[in-house]
């Protein structure tokens, strides 16, 4: 899309009154309703794209999936995923073929079912892939072994042995969390729901509304900031229901979370994408938004009065020019790929103009979880569809992958 001078000035202005709106919307679901008309920060103008400040090209990789949730590569760099209602399936990054290689019996209710999915960084010596998923006394977070661990490109794992679990995750028809991800400290982190027990999001001791952070084995990280409150797990708090992680080439990391539903306050919309930090408090369910509260650390950047409904999020790599170090956040209701400048202020008036902007609003529907490919520049980006909230079109559920592009 190219828009002229005096147009995009028209949208970025258009786009801050966004944040003077107030909705009524309440919604009894775990998702954003919102009333508002016309643009919000999260709704700018794509800036046109040139060589420095290229924008995606989408080919379709993949069809015909049942809601995909979590994804991560495996060394061969095909994709491991799941489908909510219980399925492990693989993905041949090559043509797109796939197979459903185990099913995992599932609460498959709401938001609820199997959700986040990790590869082990390394796979080839021991096989471990996690799941999280929600059953009938709670989320759970399970290690399985798969069979063959050296995976050439092309063949998929056989084999998978359950070995152990984490369990008792608070659980709820809506507000499960369900993110799962590696850091580049070897550990693994999870993102919790609330399970609409909005004060759980401010109890050190409980595993709801929280990142989690723990070891291979399952086993509170060491350094974790509260080690002797409940399990030990908890690494930052008041979170309402994080869906996506993700590190920047610096190490820092990125956490989006969806914003209130009308349950607090008549409090609505007001998605977050979070910079996090080990022990902080990031407001729910005390403050939204801007809003200030000593001891706890307002968003990055969050939706105002409009609603994304964030799902995973990515950081670009250095193919993305001017770009590179964006925090990208698919959203589900938004039905857009939002793109925020990453660490540091927006320098000038162009980034300010852009940061925010909507790639591929409405063009796919709903948008779930995004993952930088095998060669760190390409992004995975699935809808979700088939999730009860959207519209399924011919081909849904897709993945989809983006490369940078300079063309329109
Ligand atoms: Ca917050």
């Amino acid at each position: 899309m190219v828009f002229s001078p005096v147009l995009r000035l028209r949208l970025f202005l258009f786009a801050f009154s966004g944040f003077a709106l107030l909705a009524a919307c309440v919604s009894p679901a775990g998702e954003n309703e919102t009333q508002t008309s016309g643009a919000s920060y999260a709704g700018k103008a794509e800036r046109p794209a040139d060589g420095n400040y290229p924008l995606p090209r989408a080919t379709t990789l993949c069809e015909g999936l049942d809601v995909p949730w979590g994804m991560d590569l495996l060394p061969s760099g095909d994709l491991l995923i799941t489908e909510r209602p219980g399925h492990l399936t693989w993905i041949n990054t090559a043509d797109g073929s796939k197979k459903t290689v185990l099913e995992r019996s599932v609460l498959n209710r709401g938001e609820g079912g199997l959700l986040g999915l990790a590869v082990h960084p390394e796979f080839e010596n021991n096989g471990w892939i996690y799941l999280y998923e929600t059953s009938r006394d709670g989320n759970r977070i399970v290690r399985l072994r798969a069979e063959p661990r050296t995976l050439k490109a092309g063949q998929a794992p056989e084999r998978f042995t359950e070995e152990r679990s984490l369990d008792n995750i608070p659980h709820a028809r809506f507000h499960d969390g369900g993110i799962l991800r590696f850091g580049p400290d070897g550990l693994l982190y999870a993102g919790t729901g609330d399970a609409r027990q909005p004060e759980l999001a401010s109890d050190t001791s409980s595993d709801a509304g929280k990142i989690l952070r723990m070891t291979a084995e399952l086993e509170p990280a060491p350094g974790n900031p509260f080690p002797d409150h409940g399990r030990g797990l908890v690494y930052s708090m008041g979170h309402r229901n994080v869906q996506g992680l993700a590190w920047d080439a610096e190490g820092g990391l990125w956490a989006a979370e969806h914003g209130p539903s009308g349950e607090i306050n008549g409090w609505c919309c007001h998605d977050e994408l979070n910079r996090i930090r080990p022990g902080a408090h990031y407001g729910w369910p005390h403050v939204i938004g801007d809003q200030t509260k000593q001891g706890t650390i307002p968003p990055y950047r969050h939706s105002g009065s409009d609603t994304w409904a964030p799902g995973g999020c990515a950081v670009l790599g250095p193919a993305w020019g001017g770009y590179a170090g964006s925090v990208v956040v698919a959203g589900l209701r938004g039905n857009a790929l939002y793109r925020f400048a990453g660490n540091g202020d927006p320098s000038g008036k162009e980034d300010a103009a852009t940061d925010g902007q909507a790639w591929f609003k409405d063009r796919y529907g709903r948008l779930r979880n995004v993952l930088v490919a095998a060669d760190g520049q390409a992004l995975y980006l699935t809808t979700s569809n088939r999730d009860g909230r959207g519209r399924p079109r011919e081909g849904d559920d897709r993945i989809l992958v983006l490369r940078p592009s300079a063309g329109p």
